[in-house]
């Protein structure tokens, strides 16, 4: 389902609330990922440490929302901005599309438990969405 005009100021200003702790909800949602969804671990298997919280679960959960954060800035063409980050998961590191979703879902999961108050209803249908589109864009290279 496409992004509306609503959605996407929904998503822009909640962001912008959020985006000062992205690192702290980078790496608490890849950490949960790797605990709740145990099979996620395997494409990281080449890391020091899988276990929440470690330096390298840490520092990606910093890449990983440096690149969500651009991808808000870039809601009018998510599959253009994305499309050399699909072009690396499909080909070169095999990521599972699936997958995209269930990080989707814990990133979602700590916005709410770090900002209880901001994480509306609204925010919540608008955000979903988002990764909804995110996730699509990131699986375009797939096919
Ligand atoms: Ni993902 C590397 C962004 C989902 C497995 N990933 C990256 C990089 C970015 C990134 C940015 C660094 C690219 C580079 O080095 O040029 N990944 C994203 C985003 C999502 C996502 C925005 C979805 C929200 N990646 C996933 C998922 C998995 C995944 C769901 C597997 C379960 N990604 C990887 C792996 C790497 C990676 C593996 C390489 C890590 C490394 O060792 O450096």
């Amino acid at each position: 389902m496409s992004l509306t005009a609503k959605d996407k100021s929904v998503v822009t200003a909640f962001w912008g609330k959020i985006a000062g702790k992205a690192e702290e909800i980078g790496d608490e949602a890849l950490s949960r990922m790797l605990v709740a969804y145990p099979q996620t671990k395997t494409y990281f298997s080449h890391w020091s440490d899988v276990s929440p919280g470690s330096a390298p679960v840490k520092k990606h959960g910093g890449v990983i929302m440096g690149a969500v954060g651009e991808a808000v800035g870039k809601m009018d063409d998510l599959t253009g901005a994305l499309g050399s980050l699909s072009e690396l998961h499909a080909f070169k590191l095999r990521v599972d599309p699936a997958n995209f979703k269930i990080l989707a879902h814990n990133i979602l999961v700590c916005c709410a438990m770090l900002f209880p108050g901001d994480f509306t209803p609204e925010v919540h249908l608008s955000f979903d969405k988002f990764f909804q589109n995110l996730a699509w864009a990131l699986s375009e290279r797939y096919r």
